[in-house]
């Protein structure tokens, strides 16, 4: 699962990152990392299934029964209007944008950085112009791929060594698009059966649209929230979710519980100062100033945007596969050691698949460990299912 943080310069979209990707708990050995520099593993929150069977156990990414789920957090080159006439970095930020299922646009929803991402007083700038050209800039892309290529396209299937699905499809494979998200989006753009040697622009724009649309989605962070005067204008915000942030905020909380001066939970509405720890008057502050934000949008947004991304825009779900199903454990005893996110409607034997390839191959039935009945290959899985797949084979 892959996430891109998308936007103009100076939005905070490394502020974003940084925040995210920093340890969300100050315990031990949670695992942290950053893969490159501009990639990074965040969380996203939810209850553990430990809750559930009311059980405890120790696992670094189970905080008392919160858990978090690894993701890959990717923060992008910023971009300019034009990028797809080569302004700015040109393309280049869309190589990033590759592998993306999701993508969370950064704006500063305080209007204090103008369209080319220069810094203008609180107010100035519309942040409504930075999303429309920031969808622009991605439709004109996809636009792109398609049309300097659809001559040859219409060509491959006249002679019918392509259909149009595939033809299509074999454009976009590089960013992930598989033909059935292809198909589906020729079919609800009643494109299906129409010639592709009579397609015009507006039938192409129509298609690029909707299948940027359905595989690129774009999420909203309307971030430096702190700094907004007037909060009104997410109402403003049409076709895309909007989450106030303040990835500024979510920085110094998660430095200040990464250095036990307080305890804080990523997403949460409070934080509160440890006992006994000396704190400059700097540092009380820093964090007096983090009240007034939280009072002013309840949460700093970061883990509500992450969250809403995998499980409002996505539907995923989170499905914890066991190797004993009346200890939850796998067979080193570790209790709930894995929680795996998978497309809304995956089934039994894709979670198998996602264990180890063998396992998947000699599926023989699963069990829902909460209902204790046996279910088959194709039985579609739902958020907070605990599996266990029985195989004729083990994984390696
Ligand atoms: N007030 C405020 N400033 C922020 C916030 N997020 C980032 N900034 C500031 O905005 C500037 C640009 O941030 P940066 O993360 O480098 O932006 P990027 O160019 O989009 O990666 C920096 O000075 C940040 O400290 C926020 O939530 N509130
Ligand atoms: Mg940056």
């Amino acid at each position: 699962m892959e996430i891109g943080l998308l936007g103009k310069a100076n939005v905070g979209k490394s502020t974003f990152f940084t925040a995210a990707t920093e340890t969300p708990v100050p315990t031990g050995n949670f695992p942290f990392t950053t893969i490159e520099p501009n990639v990074g593993v965040a969380y996203v929150k939810t209850d553990c299934a430990c809750r559930h069977f009311e059980i405890k156990h120790e696992n670094p990414l189970c905080v008392n029964g919160t858990r978090f789920t690894p993701i890959k957090l990717i923060d992008i080159a910023g971009l300019v209007p034009d990028a797809h006439k080569g302004k700015g970095l040109g393309n280049q930020f869309l190589d990033d944008a590759r592998q993306a299922k999701v993508l969370i646009h950064v704006v500063d929803i305080s209007g204090s950085t103008d369209i080319q991402g220069q810094p203008v007083p609180a107010g100035e700038h519309d942040p409504l112009k930075d999303i429309e050209f920031v969808v622009e800039e991605f439709d004109q892309w996809f636009k792109q791929i398609l049309e300097r290529e659809w001559q040859k396209i219409s060509k491959e299937i006249e002679q019918k060594t392509v259909k149009l699905v595939e033809g299509i499809a074999n454009r976009f494979s590089g960013l992930g698009i598989k033909d059935y998200e292809v198909q589906a989006v020729l079919q609800s753009t009643g494109l299906l059966t129409k010639k592709s040697s009579e397609w015009d622009e507006k039938d192409l724009s129509t298609f690029v649209k909707e299948l940027r649309k359905n595989t690129k989605p774009i999420l909203i962070a309307a971030n430096k929230a702190d700094l907004c005067k007037n909060l009104e204008i997410i109402n403003k915000i049409h076709n895309e979710k909007v989450i106030l942030c303040s990835a500024e905020t979510e920085l110094l909380l998660r430095k200040a519980s990464k250095s036990s001066l307080i305890d804080y939970v990523p997403g949460n509405d409070t934080f509160s100062i440890k006992e006994n720890v000396k704190m400059s008057d700097q540092q009380k502050r820093a964090l007096d100033v983090v009240k007034t934000v939280l009072s002013k949008i309840k949460t700093t947004g970061i883990q509500s945007s992450l969250n809403s991304a995998v499980f409002d825009v996505l539907n995923s779900i989170v499905v914890y596969p066991v190797e004993d199903d009346s200890k939850f454990c796998n067979r080193d005893g570790v209790i709930f050691p894995d929680a795996k996110l998978l497309t809304a409607g995956a089934t039994a034997k894709d979670l198998a698949e996602t264990i180890h390839a063998d396992i998947a191959k000699g599926f023989l039935h699963a069990i829902d460990c909460k209902t204790k009945q046996r279910i088959g290959a194709d039985h579609k899985l739902k958020n907070g299912d605990v599996i266990k797949i029985v195989s004729t084979m083990s994984r390696g």
